[in-house]
């Protein structure tokens, strides 16, 4: 089937892709990069890095700042300045902005959105700073102006999420010729919701029988997943499927639908993205019918490029995490050793 291939395809690429997380060589040394400024008590030099974070509003992303501010630490060069953007672009522009006028040694950030962002990393640029692109992606004309990004496959994501629902669905048997879906967004604009989206719109159309009866976003946090489950509760729209982009917002609708005497992931399919703790305690409990994981632990990944970039050794412009998709019935046996 024409999904299938598709799929197929894309994963092709993602395999190739998957070479390249070691962090490998493919460029010259950058003039740009200077020595570091900070010094530890031995005298040592550490890399100032300044690191803002998107915002805090998801499990998913308070493993993503942990893993970075585990690995990014003195004991492995990184003097790290830490700084949250709480989702507000505009903060997160001029946090950006503050650390190119303190000329830290290197910038990372995990973009809010991937718009808007030409201007700053051109002003990076020339200031010779490196700059290191986290998670979400920036959308720029010139991929000359950040060294290197380290995050998931959205798009893969998406196809493997409606991939799954798509043979679930069939294997219910169930007498019905199209399935009514609900589409929860994260944050619009963000790369994970672009591509979450995109897969799963493109695979489910091309499937034929799945239609979307809802969509808006829920900006990838619990009270989003409340506030439009409460919606479709209140415009009466009967949905058979809810894909939610991430769990938190899966979570909280779970929450509605409970209040309201709907048995989620029996009544209702739910199939949601990250892979956090509650969630896969929800699919051993029944509630949630599979999870796509997109794995936050690239703290390690961070460290060791910042040392790379600032060594002047050549690295991948795209360096891809791996992830798997897990359905209800193998959830007991991974929740004990989820690490987030
Ligand atoms: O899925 C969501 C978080 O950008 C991949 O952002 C990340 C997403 C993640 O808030 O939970």
């Amino acid at each position: 089937m024409k999904y299938t291939k598709k799929l197929k395809g894309v994963l092709a690429c993602f395999l190739f892709a998957i070479c390249a997380i070691t962090i490998m060589s493919c460029g010259k040394k950058d003039s740009t990069q200077k020595d570091s400024s900070s010094e530890t008590s031995e005298n040592k030099k550490l890399v100032t890095v300044g690191y803002v974070q998107s915002g805090t509003g998801s499990a998913w992303s308070l493993a993503n700042v942990e893993s970075i501010q585990q690995n990014c630490t003195e004991e492995n060069g990184i003097n790290l300045i830490y700084e949250c953007a709480d989702d507000s672009f505009d903060k997160q522009l001029s946090i950006v902005n503050s650390f190119i006028e303190q000329k830290v040694d290197l910038i990372s950030f995990t973009p809010i959105v991937s718009d808007g962002w030409e201007d700053t990393l051109k002003k990076a640029k020339e200031a010779g700073i490196p700059v290191i692109i986290m998670d979400r992606m920036v959308e720029t004309s010139d991929d000359t102006l950040f060294n290197c990004w380290i995050g998931s496959n959205f798009l893969l994501e998406g196809y493997k999420a409606a991939d799954w629902l798509i043979e679930y669905m069939k294997s219910l048997n169930l007498k019905k010729d199209q399935f009514n879906v609900a589409l929860f967004l994260g944050v619009v604009g963000s790369s994970a919701e672009v591509g979450r989206t995109q897969g799963v719109e493109e695979m489910l159309n091309t499937a034929g029988n799945f239609k979307f009866v809802y969509k808006d976003t829920g900006n990838f946090n619990r009270d989003g997943g409340i506030e439009n489950m409460k919606k479709i509760l209140k415009k009466k729209l009967d949905i058979d499927i809810l894909i939610a982009e991430n769990d938190d917002m899966a979570l909280g609708a779970i929450q509605v639908m409970e209040e309201n005497g709907i048995k989620p992931g029996k009544d209702i399919v739910i199939v949601s993205f990250d892979g956090i703790h509650d969630a896969f305690q929800a699919m051993v409990d029944g509630k949630i019918n599979c999870v796509m994981e997109c794995n936050p632990l690239t703290g390690k990944l961070l460290a060791s490029a910042v040392q790379t970039v600032m060594n002047g050794d050549p690295i991948s412009k795209k360096n891809y995490v791996l992830e798997e998709i897990f359905p209800a019935d193998t959830a007991a046996d991974y929740i004990d050793n989820r690490k987030y």
